[in-house]
């Protein structure tokens, strides 16, 4: 039995690989970039095995999930990782191609890769799906706009996939990060300004990887009759913002 973990080549993907390869488990870290996912298989050795996947390519998917060896084809634990988000303009302002490239990523992605595993889960009446959300997807923030919406559609899809699988010994859980440092996605997000990237983090005590990769092997050790549906986790630092409200409107 494998894990299957998307967007493996580095931060929250690679720190859960890290992890569930640690405790004993066998891991395929899907991605684009090979190099990366091979730096990884040099660390991780036999138990990792690159794949190369482009998520936003269904074809891709489709090609890559076939290629796999019968030692590695049966997936227990998917781990829907690969997401993004890009910029943080108001949406009146926002790049349209922007919102095109996460609804592809962290919505259609998400569902080509679960379209093909759920059938073969179904099939042995066993399996775990960890959709990796955001606390953008329940917290509106200004500039989260189609961010918050695509997190939105992993939380409510997570819900509704285990109401499909009543009946089934098949898990499904929702996790949720806030504020999370030490990854790409803030110097992705801004585009390579890594300064601008940096001062999201500044004087904050952030998340960290390990933190959700710790969280995803907690998750998958619970026991098999236990589901949890949604966690959502944040730093102490963060909290929840009031209600913004207009002045002179009227
Ligand atoms: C990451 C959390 O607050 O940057 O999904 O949107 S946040």
């Amino acid at each position: 039995m494998s894990i299957l973990v998307t967007g493996a080549s580095a931060g929250f993907g690679a720190s859960i690989s890290r992890t569930l390869v640690q405790a004993g488990y066998q891991v395929i870290g899907a991605a684009r970039r090979l190099t990366k996912l091979e730096q990884l298989s040099q660390e991780l050795g036999e138990s990792f095995l690159p794949l190369q996947m482009d998520v936003t390519d269904k074809q891709s998917v489709d090609k890559a999930l076939a290629s796999l060896s019968r030692e590695w084809a049966q997936i227990d634990l998917l781990v829907n990782n690969a997401g993004l988000a890009l910029g943080m303009e108001t949406a009146q302002e926002a790049n349209f191609a922007d919102w095109e490239t996460m609804i592809q990523t962290n919505i259609l992605g998400l569902t080509y890769v679960t379209h093909q595993i759920l059938p073969q889960m179904v099939a042995r009446n066993a399996g775990y799906i960890i959709n990796l959300g955001s606390t953008a997807g329940s917290w509106p923030y200004k500039g989260g706009n189609v961010y918050g919406a695509s997190k939105a559609f992993v939380r409510q899809f997570s819900l509704n996939l285990r109401t499909d699988l009543a009946g089934t010994r098949i898990r499904v859980t929702n996790i949720a990060p806030g504020l999370c440092g030490e990854t790409e996605f803030s110097n992705i997000r801004f585009r390579g300004d890594d300064t601008q990237a940096a001062a999201v983090y500044d004087k904050t005590c952030y998340l960290k990887p390990e933190d959700i990769a710790n969280t995803v092997l907690w998750l998958y050790q619970t026991p098999a009759h236990m589901n949890v549906n949604h966690i959502e986790i944040m730093p102490v630092s963060q909290t929840f913002a009031g209600l913004s409200v207009a002045r002179d409107l009227a």
